[in-house]
C-alpha cells in the first residue's frame, strides 16, 4: 500500500471507532486506576478500542509490531522496519470526567522515521493526519504551516500536573509565554498546535502520546524535540517539545541557560 492507501484505511478505521466511542459516552464505564496513581485511569473503553484496533492492524500486517499503552508488555527494543503506535483514549481523565477533548490515536513509523500520523477528536469528529511526504491534513483540507511566533507571543500548551508538582521548566514555560493553557490530553495538545491554535506544546510523554502528532508536524514548519533539541526516542518516554521554530529556539535556549 502506498502512504494515500494507507491513511484512508486507517482514517476510516478511526471515523467508525470515533462513532462507537461517542456512542459509549453517557454508558456505564469501568474505571480503573493503573501503577497505583489515582489520576492515571484505564476504562473498559481504552481496553476495547485497543484489541479492535490492534485486530485491524493485525488484517494488514499478521506480524505487525505496535507499541500500544494498555499491556504494553513486550515493546520493540529496536525502531527497524516498521512499528504502528496505539493510543486508544488520549485523555482518559477527560473522557471519563468531561466528555470532551479526549482523542483516540495512531502513527506508522518506519526505521524510526515518521510516515503518518492520526489524531481523532472524538466529540469534535475532528481527524488530523499527515506526514512528512503526505502533508499535514484536517479531514480532507490541506494543513499550511502555522505563524512562526516568538515564546513572548506563543500560547504555549502544558502539563497542569507537572506545572504545580514544580519539575524543572514548568514554571518558566508559564511565565515567559504570553499564555498558557492545560488540555489534558496530548493528542488534543498537539493538534491545537498543528491547527495553529497554540504555538507550543511541553510535557514528559510515552511514545504513543507523541508518535502521532510529531509524525504530522513533520508535515510543517513546527519543531520537536526533547529539551536538549535532539530529536525524541520512539520507544521510550520524553521530554517532548514541540513549538514554531522561533519559540522552540527560545524554549531550548532557556532551558540550556
Ligand atoms: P492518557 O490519557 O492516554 O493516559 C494528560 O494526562 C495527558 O498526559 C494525557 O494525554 C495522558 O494520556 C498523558 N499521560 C502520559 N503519561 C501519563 C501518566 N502517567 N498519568 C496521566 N497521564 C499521562
Ligand atoms: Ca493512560
Ligand atoms: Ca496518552
Ligand atoms: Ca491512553
Amino acid at each position: 500500500m502506498d502512504v494515500k492507501e494507507i491513511d484512508q484505511t486507517v482514517s476510516a478505521w478511526l471515523e467508525e471507532l470515533g462513532e462507537h466511542t461517542r456512542g459509549l459516552i453517557h454508558e456505564h464505564l469501568t474505571v480503573k486506576t493503573k501503577e497505583g496513581n489515582e489520576r492515571n485511569l484505564v476504562t473498559n473503553v481504552d481496553v476495547a478500542n485497543q484489541k479492535w484496533l490492534l485486530a485491524k492492524i493485525q488484517s494488514l500486517d499478521p506480524n505487525a509490531r505496535v507499541i500500544h499503552e494498555e499491556g504494553d508488555s513486550n515493546r520493540p527494543t529496536s525502531t527497524d522496519g516498521d512499528i504502528w503506535y496505539i493510543d486508544p483514549i488520549d485523555g482518559t481523565m477527560n473522557f471519563v470526567h468531561e466528555h470532551v477533548d479526549f482523542a483516540i490515536m495512531m502513527a506508522l513509523y518506519r526505521d524510526g522515521k515518521p510516515v503518518l500520523g492520526w489524531i481523532l477528536d472524538v466529540m469534535n469528529q475532528r481527524l488530523v493526519h499527515g506526514g512528512p511526504e503526505y502533508g499535514a491534513w484536517v479531514d480532507d483540507q490541506r494543513l499550511e504551516s502555522p505563524e512562526d511566533v516568538n515564546l513572548e507571543h506563543a500560547v504555549m500548551l502544558l502539563s497542569g500536573r507537572r506545572l504545580v508538582a514544580g519539575y524543572p521548566g514548568y514554571r518558566e514555560v508559564a511565565d515567559r509565554a504570553l499564555a498558557f493553557r492545560v488540555l489534558g490530553s496530548s493528542g488534543i495538545s498537539f493538534s491545537r498546535v498543528i491547527l495553529g491554535q497554540a504555538s507550543g506544546y511541553y510535557s514528559k510523554l510515552e511514545p504513543w502520546d507523541f508518535a502521532p502528532g510529531t509524525a504530522i508536524a513533520a508535515a510543517l514548519n513546527l519543531a520537536v524535540t526533547n529539551l536538549d533539541g535532539q530529536p525524541l526516542n520512539m520507544l521510550l518516554s520524553n521530554s517532548v517539545l514541540i513549538a514554531t521554530q522561533s519559540a522552540h529556539r527560545d524554549l531550548i535556549k532557556m532551558f540550556k541557560d
